[in-house]
């Protein structure tokens, strides 16, 4: 272990690094399909696109580059023998519409910066590394999210393959196109009795570091997620020669139903958006006879999540029977609340103090969802927070991050994975 040791010593070029990193990102950031934003969804030509930029950068840093059956990029960097467990390390490539450049291809780039040093240094661990860089966490195309995670944890559900996209093109047929097998996405799964565990670092989707001023944090687990497609029925009708009364306005049964996701999420102390809201038949001179929106409602445990459903769900009963509407739900997505591995947390922990000086490092909660939650299922996780600037927005082109944070992000991401071959060598705690 004594070269790890002079990897680490090495951070001091961690600025050179943290600079090569975020180049990587706005070279990430240019493989868009969206004009003057970013835009990179799951099995588009721009996820084909990223995944060999990607890739070529895996090499360089001396791992063996490779895509998986669900579109995952990934590389594998050797342990010291062959028959080693693997210690994951990784985030996701796809974004949302109109995103910011550092949610989940920040995590991705810290972690391939690392295997680069240790490469550099011709350190090998007890352990072999994969990257990850995950295909499609958002969801934001076929409407479930976490696919390529949950692809490599083997929760991957065959009845997704006819989840369709919104020009109804299905997952099956849209793998195909890939170059991909539709059938084989199962083998993109790692048995859980070769894997050490799971590191992601990513941006904090918040700004709680912001107004702490700390630059790194230590998740301690990340909330429970339910996303629901609901829709209210009325009847559409003639702007003008329908009496108020006399209204079966389905967009006023769904704003209704969008009030009360606040008023409840702010009654219970969770986190509800409706983010998507269709109005049908769409005209200004006519009444809405149909409106289709979705729930996205988060809690740090799966039964708080659950009650605070429930709740909204009542309001939007009540709402549709006082409007003589009908009211109807589907679960797309649910994501239970996971908390990180206490010894893992404990090597980010350490890598936070090695990089910051910090002997207290800031513990908190993830209110966004990551990879880390459909790994959870395969492995034991943790994860690193790195300052997110600009009052902590994310899922907006404003996102940002300091190269001297990301600096320090590399230095703590690097002493965590020693801390954890350390530990699997010696048994000795970070
Ligand atoms: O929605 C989330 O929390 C994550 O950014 N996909
Ligand atoms: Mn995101
Ligand atoms: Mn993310």
């Amino acid at each position: 272990m004594r070269r790890a040791r002079r990897a680490a010593a090495s951070a001091g070029a961690s600025l050179e690094d943290a600079r090569e990193a975020l180049r990587r990102c706005d070279v990430l950031a240019g493989i868009s399909s969206m004009e003057g934003g970013i835009e990179r969804v799951y099995l588009s030509r721009e996820h084909a696109a990223a995944n060999a930029q990607v890739s070529e950068w895996i090499e360089g840093a001396g791992m063996r580059a490779w895509q998986d059956q669900a579109g995952n990029a990934r590389g594998s960097y050797p342990g010291a023998t062959p028959d080693a467990p693997v210690l994951l390390l990784g985030s996701h490539l796809d974004t949302v519409p109109d995103a910011g450049r550092y949610d989940g291809i920040l995590g991705v780039m810290i972690a391939i910066a690392v295997v680069r040093r240790l490469h550099a240094h011709g350190v090998m661990l007890p352990f072999a590394i994969e990257v990850l860089g995950f295909a499609d966490e958002e969801g934001v195309r076929f409407g479930r999210t976490l696919l390529g995670s949950c692809a490599v944890a083997g929760t991957w559900d065959p009845a997704w393959l006819d989840l369709p996209d919104g020009e109804g093109v299905t997952l099956r047929n849209a793998l195909a196109s890939f170059g991909l097998d539709p059938e084989e996405v199962a083998s993109a799964a790692l048995d859980p009795a070769t894997v050490v565990g799971y590191l992601e670092a990513h941006i904090e989707q918040g700004p709680l570091l912001l107004d702490a001023g700390r630059p790194l944090g230590v998740v301690s687990g990340i909330m429970g997620a339910k996303r629901f497609d609901l829709a209210m029925e009325g009847e559409a009708g003639h702007a003008g020669g329908v009496p108020m009364r006399h209204r079966r306005d389905a967009l006023l049964g769904a704003a209704e139903t969008a009030i009360a996701v606040e008023q409840v999420a702010l009654e219970h102390g969770v986190v509800g958006t409706v983010g998507q809201m269709a109005v049908l038949p769409g005209a200004a001179n006519v009444i809405p006879g149909r409106a289709d929106f979705s729930l996205d409602v988060r809690a740090a445990t799966d039964a708080d999540r659950d009650k605070a459903w429930e709740e909204i769900r009542a309001r939007a009963v009540a709402a549709a029977g006082e409007r003589r509407l009908t009211f109807t739900e589907h679960l797309r997505h649910e994501a239970r609340a996971t908390s990180t591995e206490r010894r893992l947390s404990e090597a980010i922990e350490h890598g936070v103090t090695v990089a910051t000086g910090e002997r207290e490092p800031m513990e908190l909660l993830s209110k966004a969802g990551h990879d880390a939650m459909a790994i959870a299922s395969l492995a034991p996780y943790a994860m690193l927070f790195v300052r997110n600037g600009n009052g902590g927005v994310s899922h907006h082109p404003d996102e940002t991050v300091t190269v001297e944070d990301v600096a320090l992000a590399i230095d703590a991401f690097e002493a965590a994975v020693l801390a954890v071959a350390q530990r699997m060598t010696d048994g000795t705690p970070a």
